[in-house]
């Protein structure tokens, strides 16, 4: 399991873009976003490097991971 920081999220539709994008990637199980730590929990084995990718391809910046 995997969570990342994410800035930018700001509200329910925020999250669900994420988590779609996140969940496009076949490795991914599921993707949580918890939108007042502004954090994405993944189940699964994606790589951090593709999840950090997908989200940033949808217009999100990732911090750190948590
Ligand atoms: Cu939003």
């Amino acid at each position: 399991m995997l969570t990342l920081k994410v800035e930018g999220m700001t509200c329910g539709h925020c999250a669900q873009t994420v988590t779609k994008a996140v969940e496009a990637l076949p490795a991914v199980e599921r993707a949580l976003v918890d939108l007042t730590a502004g954090e994405v929990t993944v189940e699964g084995s994606a790589e951090e490097s593709a999840v950090r990718k997908a989200i940033e391809d949808a217009g999100y910046d990732v911090k750190d991971a948590a």
